[in-house]
């Protein structure tokens, strides 16, 4: 009898699962419902590994796709209506999501792949949203944050799949697809520009991209193949590098790890941020293939 694709672990000490199927093999972390891994098995990893990642349940691991919601960033720089929907005294740096163990609720296979549901169980009974992400391990990685307003009263928030990106050589990537995009540019006080040809790097990059594209493109080195990214609910894609100074003081980053990542996060952020009716729902899709 062929062996289940889903199967539990612990890694550090944060619960997790391990999918393997004739495709590729992925994990998830329990915490955060947080894919840190995803190898096809007939191709390069297409998440950055980060040897520096720390495993330690409460506390934000930095690899993967960590998951910014109900807030992208800083809550105090999202729009009022976003602040205002969540009036709570400890409001961590994107979100609360990443740091909270998500239940596993099901899972299923089927000649696409193999698709685990995930959902936030722990957060207060009053608390007027619910997440839930699906995953599904195939040919490509889909992943699916899908957000209900189960409250009486409407909703804004924020969000984002913060996904990190490997590259042999940061000075020699480029992301495809933004060219004439306008962004905010968080390491100039936030000024709205225009970007001008597609997205390169040799500084310290931190951009929201708004009205971006469903599709994008991360051109890599020599012959690896590029990595496709088609997204659907997403309005705003961010951009970052830490280049050689963040990475100095940033947590679980080796000092030239800058060289070997890039962030292109699916979200919907700043002016993009939803605004959900009772019952309404929004689902922020992202599909990872080259
Ligand atoms: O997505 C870009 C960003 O907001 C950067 O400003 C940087 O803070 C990065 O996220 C990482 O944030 P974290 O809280 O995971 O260290």
């Amino acid at each position: 009898m062929d062996s289940l694709p889903v199967r539990s672990v612990v890694i550090g000490d944060i619960p997790a699962l391990v999918i393997e199927n004739q495709w590729a093999t992925a994990c998830i972390l329990l915490q955060g419902a947080q894919v840190v891994q995803f190898q096809p098995h007939d191709a390069a990893p297409l998440l950055w590994h980060n040897p520096e990642a720390e495993f330690q349940l409460g506390k934000a691991v930095r690899v993967g796709i960590p998951i910014c919601w109900p807030w992208f960033g800083a809550l105090d720089k999202n729009p009022q209506a976003v602040q205002t929907s969540f009036p709570l005294e400890a409001a961590p740096a994107h979100g609360l999501a990443r740091t909270e163990l998500w239940t596993p609720v099901s899972w299923s296979t089927d000649d696409e792949g193999c698709t685990v549901s995930l959902q936030l169980q722990s957060l207060p009974d009053d608390f007027p949203l619910i997440p839930t992400l699906t995953v599904q391990v195939g040919k490509s990685l889909v992943v699916a944050l899908t957000t209900v307003n189960c409250s009486e009263q409407s909703v804004s928030y924020s969000q984002a799949l913060h996904s990190y990106f490997p590259t042999d050589d940061i000075a020699q990537t480029q992301v495809n697809g933004l060219d004439q995009c306008r962004y905010l540019d968080a390491l100039d006080d936030w000024k709205l520009k225009t970007q001008q040809g597609e997205v390169q790097f040799s500084e310290e990059t931190d951009r929201i991209y708004l009205g971006s594209p469903e599709h994008l493109s991360i051109s890599l080195p020599g012959q690896t193949p590029s990595i496709e990214l088609d997204t659907s609910g997403s309005a705003s894609t961010v951009v970052w590098n830490p280049w050689l100074e963040k990475a100095r003081w940033l947590s679980q980053f080796d000092d030239s790890a800058y060289k070997t990542m890039l962030c292109v996060e699916t979200a919907t952020a700043d002016a993009d941020a939803i605004t959900l009716e009772p019952s309404q729902a929004h689902t922020l899709k992202l599909s990872i293939s080259s």
